[in-house]
């Protein structure tokens, strides 16, 4: 069972997307960004930039395993679970190229889209 450390921003709507799209089992742990629940130390130990989203893999390959940044999570899910990323070297690298074009290139014309957090003190950032 994998937990989701969740607000409804779009970054945590971006794994909680890819894992209904995988088909994977997840608890959602919700964590209030606008009154704090990033700072309290327990999330901390999981996500160390205090950011969602962030995940908690109890069934990682190695053993359990704690994932944040929505990037790396949408790597590490598609590895789980062989979907939405290539074999191949070249098919990996065009994902890999068009995921960080996206951020880079559009996030930060579009900050809203990014990251849209009830708390107006994160509206306008783009990360
Ligand atoms: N680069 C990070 C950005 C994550 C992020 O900015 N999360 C925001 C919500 S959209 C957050 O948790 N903000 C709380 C804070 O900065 O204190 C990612 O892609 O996961």
């Amino acid at each position: 069972m994998i937990d989701l450390y969740f607000w409804p921003t779009p970054n945590g709507w971006k794994i909680a997307l890819m894992l209904e799209e995988c088909g994977l089992a997840y608890n959602v742990v919700k964590t209030d960004i606008g009154r704090g629940g990033q700072f309290k130390p327990e999330f901390i130990a999981i996500s160390r930039n205090n950011k969602i989203p962030a995940i908690v893999d109890h069934a990682g390959r190695d053993g359990p395993i704690s994932v944040f940044e929505s990037g790396a999570i949408l790597l590490y899910l598609a590895e789980k679970t062989g979907r939405f990323i290539p074999r191949d070297t070249h098919g990996r690298y065009d994902v890999s190229r068009a995921q960080r074009n996206t951020r880079v290139r559009f996030v930060p014309l579009c900050p809203a889209l990014e990251c849209a957090c009830p708390d107006p003190r994160y509206g306008h950032e783009a990360h």
